[in-house]
């Protein structure tokens, strides 16, 4: 009986130990099989309880179920330790393993550019407005030179909610509608999505997001534009990027142009991004009309301003080379997480 007291409370002292000195989960298991395994001294032991005289086996056999539960109790908060130390990566690894990544979130690609965009021209002392994306006819059409019979109306007419409320095809009428609201001086950018009945392709979607700005005030001329425009293409696609100005139309500035930028990827030699020209087409832009602003209560005699345009998603797509903008909203969490730095 002393001899079988004895090699259990030997069992109870060197299994404890050895459960604490594991240091992963794979030593712990060895450790279980040693000591509580089919073929361990404990389980040989408890076996062997019917063996004793009988007035003993009763003692000798709660002794033993007591180690047992004592080692099987250390086993399991050991394992739940190691567990949580692979969790938190404090457990001791192997080297060779690429390291665990850290959970990370991100914003999406045109959020990112619209942030940037709106942080640049914030330097310029402009504001961000929003405005309803379920427009009126005026506001979307009529108040920026647009009459319902010109022909930039066809390609924008569009999804209508009712015979007067119409998914607004740009966001120019929130400009309109803050004119109408506040006096000048006005520097203001608006973000937002615009609906127009495209098809959904590499490089349209019907529902996309621009951003527009718009300027006005006493004494704002073609130099303030130009600059203003210049200011932002350095600051956002580098110093070394040269604009150039190319005369174009839009109902509502007058005169107007489409700003192409040298191309970021060959500087201007020509590749497949700008399709061996050289210049890469970014914005539309142009002095505000000044039928906009007699539209709007502004005196067209005082005010002059600027005001341009851009599709976000077309400028993310440039920004991080990616290749269809389909992409940028099928919402693939994996594709999404790449843009952020951390
Ligand atoms: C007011 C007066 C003038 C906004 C402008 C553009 C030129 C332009 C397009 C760029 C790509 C839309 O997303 S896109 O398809 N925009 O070319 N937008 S000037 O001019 C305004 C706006 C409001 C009151």
């Amino acid at each position: 009986m002393e001899d079988f007291l004895s090699t259990l409370r030997e069992l109870e002292e060197t299994g404890s130990a050895a459960i604490r000195g594991a240091g992963d989960p794979a030593e712990l298991e060895q450790v279980r099989v040693e000591y509580l395994g089919r073929k361990a001294r404990l389980t040989l032991l408890l076996r062997s309880v019917g063996e004793l005289p009988p007035e003993r086996r009763r003692p000798a056999g709660a002794e033993a179920n007591r180690v047992k539960k004592r080692l099987l109790e250390l086993l399991e908060a050991r394992a739940a330790e190691l567990a949580a130390a692979v969790a938190e990566g404090r457990a001791e690894s192997d080297a060779t393993l690429p390291g665990r990544e850290r959970w990370r979130g991100a914003r999406h690609p045109c959020t990112l550019v619209t942030d940037e965009i709106c942080e640049i021209f914030k330097e310029l002392g402009f504001v961000r407005a929003r405005g309803p994306e379920a427009e009126s006819v005026w506001y979307n059409f009529i108040a920026l030179n647009t009459p319902l019979d010109h022909p930039a109306v066809d390609e924008q007419d569009t999804f209508y909610l009712g015979s007067d409320v119409v998914l607004r095809t740009h966001t120019s009428p929130v400009q309109a509608r803050v004119m109408e609201k506040w006096p000048p001086p006005v520097r203001i950018l608006v973000p937002g999505v615009v609906y127009r009945r495209d098809p959904f392709d590499a490089s349209h979607a019907p529902a996309f997001e621009q951003i527009e700005g718009l300027a006005v005030d006493e004494g704002i001329s073609f130099v303030d534009f130009k600059a203003s425009i210049n200011y932002f293409v350095r600051r956002f696609f580098g110093e070394d990027v040269v604009t150039r100005f190319r005369p174009s139309f839009f109902p509502f500035t007058e005169p107007s142009a489409e700003v192409d930028v040298s191309c970021t990827i060959c500087h201007g030699k020509g590749c497949s991004a700008c399709k061996g020209t050289g210049w890469i087409e970014i914005m539309g832009a142009g002095m505000v009309d000044p039928a906009v602003f007699d539209n709007v209560g502004y005196d067209s005699e005082r005010y002059t301003g600027f005001a341009f345009g851009m599709g976000v998603g077309r400028i993310a797509m440039q920004r991080y080379r990616i290749p269809d903008i389909r992409l940028l909203y099928e919402s693939d969490v994996r594709f999404l997480a790449q843009f952020e730095r951390a």
